[in-house]
């Protein structure tokens, strides 16, 4: 069997990719993905099984939650990287399954494999399409993929030296759930719903993480320009890493710019004291095959969104840490004691020309509940006199298809006096519009991050309690989401666990819901895909 995946938007056909990845992922790297996930199944099932206490496995959760993160989409390609976290998955779930003697134990838990060739045979039967009845299979990996964004979340909060030992149990009960062959369709939806439960907490905890760690993000005017020094570029998600970065850039004339989910760090305090954090260069993750070229400098990674690079001028630039990787480019690895050495990043920079201007100006953002709360009497009385009519929630994330420019006329075409509250990469679609303010509140309130999109959640309620409602969808707060990878599906099962209705869902509903799975989300839930711009905005404002 060849592979075969369907955990992203873009998934071929809107079916599934099978000789090769749209991401640009290998059937080989596929395969060690597919591998590694059933590796930590195993590990899931010897702890479930035996009843461990998981606040004694501080290497088992680190490396099961990183293991995760490296098969999110676009964050690892390296078959290298792969074969080795298999490796080391299977020698921690040896050793723990030698000391617990548990008996009765999956397949997952005890198979042998020694070459990568005996892995890639091994990978064949135990993938996706495995499961053979399509709505176990799909109620399972939809579990499946919103724990890899749970387990990306728990990671960022980890580098900051926060954990939750429930979240890492319940990943270990729903990873072991999903080799059961004895629960029910119906069994496997209410695990669904409790993996929003989790996803609430993940959020809440990295939340908490980053905001002790670097302040409460506030209103923050972000440059697109450029300066004259050398830079470098980081994108992807972990604060950490910026941090250790702008550390040992410090007075070296060396700029740092960040790139498409890295924008929201602007906001937190504890980045405003760099003088050399400059700004953001370019857009979300997809335009980064042409932003690189005109940026010069080196850029690190720090977790997805990878796009394979064509020019092997961009790909010597390219540097990798933490659960992301590349075939080819430096990974960065911390030392005992989580110290990144990104010298060879800066030497680097220090040899390349500074980046190219593809803008000037600049642009807004810092709407994290905090700094939203602290404007709530500005809000309620807006919304009281009529001046804003609705909000409209358009967290989420961008991506690569023509379909995706619904999002942009959708912010164009909604009337003057409604507010868009975003977080997530799908902000690049319209947070350079101009659309203006009302009453000096603007008209796009970015919150950060897609983990961010838990600040969303915590606005909705908070205005719930201002005005005194019993339900959130009372509120006049429509959620018309666009998703790409599996984060994304951690963020929908946070938010129907929550019990918000009425979610449309674009660019396209997920390949991995069959179609009964999907009907439960339609009946249960209200979800629904996206129509034309003109027929979703009269639509939502009628509601
Ligand atoms: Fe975007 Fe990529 Fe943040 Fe995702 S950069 S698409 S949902 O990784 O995580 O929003
Ligand atoms: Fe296809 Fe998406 Fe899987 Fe990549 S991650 S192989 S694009 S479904």
């Amino acid at each position: 069997m060849g592979m075969f995946c369907f955990q992203c938007q873009e998934t071929s056909k809107g079916i599934g990719c099978d000789v090769r990845g749209v991401c640009g992922k290998t059937e080989e790297v596929a395969k060690l993905q597919d591998l590694l996930i059933y590796t930590t199944k195993g590990i899931s099932d010897i702890i479930t099984k035996s009843k461990i206490d998981v606040g004694k496995l501080d290497e088992i959760n680190r490396q099961a939650v990183n293991s995760l993160f490296m098969t999110i989409t676009n964050a690892n390609f390296d078959d290298s990287a792969l074969e080795n976290q298999i490796r080391k998955m299977l020698a921690l779930r040896d050793e723990l399954r030698n000391s617990s003697e548990t008996s009765g134990l999956h397949d997952a838990a005890i198979y042998e494999v020694s070459s990568k060739e005996e892995m890639l045979a091994k990978a064949s039967s135990i993938g996706v399409l495995s499961t053979e009845n399509e709505d176990i299979r799909s109620l399972r990996e939809m579990i499946i993929y919103g724990i890899k964004g749970m387990a990306a979340y728990t990671k960022h909060a980890l580098n900051i030296g926060k954990e939750n030992n429930e979240i890492y149990a319940f990943i270990y009960e729903a990873l072991s759930s999903t080799l059961n062959e004895t629960l029910t369709a119906d069994d496997l939806v209410a695990l669904t719903l409790k993996t929003g439960e989790y996803g609430v907490k993940a959020m809440a905890l990295l939340d908490e993480a980053n905001t002790s760690r670097f302040g409460n993000p506030e209103i923050t005017q972000v440059n697109i320009g450029v300066r004259k020094n050398p830079a470098i570029l980081v994108s992807g998600h972990d604060l950490i890493d910026l941090e250790q970065l702008l550390e040992q850039t410090k007075g070296t004339g060396v700029d740092v710019y960040t790139h498409s989910e890295m924008l929201p760090a602007h906001y937190y305090p504890a980045f405003k004291k760099y003088d050399n954090f400059a700004g953001n260069y370019g857009n979300a993750w997809w335009k980064q095959l042409t932003e690189f070229e005109s940026f010069h400098g080196p850029i690190l990674f720090t977790t997805n969104c990878i796009v394979p690079p064509k020019n092997e001028e961009v790909r010597n630039r390219i540097f990798t840490t933490g659960s992301s990787g590349f075939p080819g480019c430096i990974h960065i690895e911390p030392d005992q004691n989580g110290k990144k050495d990104f010298s060879k990043i800066i030497e680097l920079a220090k040899t390349l020309p500074a980046p190219d201007e593809i803008e000037n100006g600049s642009i807004v953002g810092g709407f994290a509940h905090n700094q939203v709360i602290k404007l709530a009497d500005k809000i309620v009385e807006a919304v009281k006199s009529g001046a804003i009519k609705k909000f409209f929630v358009m967290a989420g994330c961008d991506g690569r298809m023509k379909s995706r420019e619904y999002y942009t006329d959708f912010a164009e075409k909604l009337p003057k006096d409604t507010v868009i509250l975003t977080a997530g990469c799908a902000k690049y679609r319209y947070n350079k519009l101009n659309l203006g303010d009302i009453g000096g509140i603007p008209r796009v309130l970015d919150a950060g991050q897609c983990n961010d999109s838990y600040s969303l959640a915590v606005i909705a309620l908070k205005l719930k309690e201002v005005f005194g409602l019993n339900d959130v969808n009372e509120l006049p707060i429509a959620f018309n989401i666009a998703w790409y990878e599996q984060k994304a599906v951690i963020v929908l099962l946070a938010l129907l666990y929550l019990g918000v209705k009425n979610i449309h869902l674009g660019p396209t509903l997920p390949g991995f819901l069959s179609p009964n799975v999907a009907n439960v989300l339609i009946e249960k839930f209200g979800i629904a895909g996206i129509g034309t711009v003109d027929d979703d905005i009269q639509l939502f404002m009628s509601k």
